[in-house]
């Protein structure tokens, strides 16, 4: 016995994240089913060791399902997640559609899981976006322990966050340069090989773009609403692992060794952080790992109570797969569903 979950969206980066995390973790699934769009239905995708035919999701009846992991872009969610819900199984939503809907909890385990209970007027819970939820796993024992009152965060996101082209665009790029083959920009406003691009996602009327603005309002919904923060977000030429450089202003004293003290007893972090080279860690580490990695902990003499962190963290997983998971087993664990067959 156990629950029926659909993943919407099997094929992509994301979605196949989200099947290989079910099985690594033994989720309690009495069967897993890949959709996609009409134009994937019929291939193939891996579910720990077996393998899956993909569905339209067009036609498919979601009345005997649980869960739903959704991770098929913003206009695919708006259109079905709405559907999925009024059906009775519970969306776990990896775009940017509802996140700031007031009746649908967005959530990060390790510091909000108490909000997922406001689940049940949509019957959709959202994911934040990757660059926020790394964030806000390093800033929630420091906020309980020292109260922050302003972050100042620079963000260094893989191309992996932009989709499967994206990566082969950084991949095709990259090899052109040895080849002398010109390659053009596609997925990106600019050549991403060898260069950094100051703009994730589109620009805003105040000269920020929407990265920018997310990390903000989201940060302010799962963690304080109290806390000013301001990004800047930077693509940089790496598949896969997105990093920041976090300066945090705090209401009370807190020193490096008592913010590295917090970090290392605190759910989804590790601190990896040592004074000398390579004693930090770097996103080619992270791929595949779960946890949140600080290093490079200091005070920052500049203002009153200020530290000064490196956070890195694998945007796939704890960015987006690993989360959506973590919260289908808080739904689980804290008993606030029931799987229908067995229900029934
Ligand atoms: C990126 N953070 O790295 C984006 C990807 O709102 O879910 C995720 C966008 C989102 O490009």
């Amino acid at each position: 016995m156990g629950y029926k979950v659909a993943v919407v969206g099997a094929t992509g980066n994301v979605g196949r994240e989200m099947l290989a995390i079910l099985a690594e973790r033994n989720f309690p699934a009495s069967e897993v089913v890949a959709l996609a769009s009409r134009k994937s239905a019929g291939t193939e995708c891996s579910f720990g060791d077996k393998t899956l035919k993909v569905k339209a999701l067009d036609h498919y009846d979601f009345s005997d399902v649980d869960i739903c992991l959704m991770s098929a872009g913003g206009s695919v969610s708006k259109e079905w997640s709405p559907k999925i819900g009024a059906q009775g199984a519970v969306v776990i939503d990896n775009s940017s559609a509802w996140r700031m809907d007031p009746d649908v909890p967005l959530i990060v385990p390790e510091v909000n899981a108490d909000a997922v209970a406001g689940f049940t007027k949509k019957n959709i819970i959202a994911n934040p976006n990757c660059s926020t939820a790394q964030l806000v796993v390093a800033l929630k024992p420091l906020h309980d322990k020292a109260k922050i009152k302003r972050v100042v965060v620079a963000t260094y996101q893989s191309v992996s966050g932009a989709g499967k082209d994206a990566m082969d665009e950084l991949f095709s790029q990259t090899k052109s340069v040895f080849t002398l083959d010109e390659v053009e920009s596609k997925k990106f406003p600019k050549r991403i090989a060898f260069n950094l691009i100051p703009q994730i996602d589109v620009f805003m009327e105040d000269g920020f773009t929407k990265e920018e603005w997310k990390m903000v309002v989201e940060t302010k919904k799962i963690l304080d609403p109290k806390i000013k923060l301001v990004a800047t977000c930077v693509r940089v030429p790496v598949f896969v692992g997105h990093s920041e450089a976090v300066n945090i202003e705090f209401e009370n004293p807190i020193t490096a060794d008592e913010a590295r003290e917090v970090l290392r007893a605190a759910p989804g972090c590790l601190v990896i952080d040592k004074h000398e080279p390579g004693g930090y860690v770097t996103p080619y580490e992270c791929v595949g790992e779960d946890a949140t990695y600080i290093s490079r902990i200091r005070e920052d003499g500049t203002v009153e109570n200020g530290l000064e962190m490196w956070v890195v963290s694998d945007n796939l997983r704890k960015g987006a797969a690993l989360n959506a998971v973590q919260i289908a087993e808080c739904l689980i664990n804290r008993k606030l569903i029931s799987a229908k067959k067995q229900a029934a």
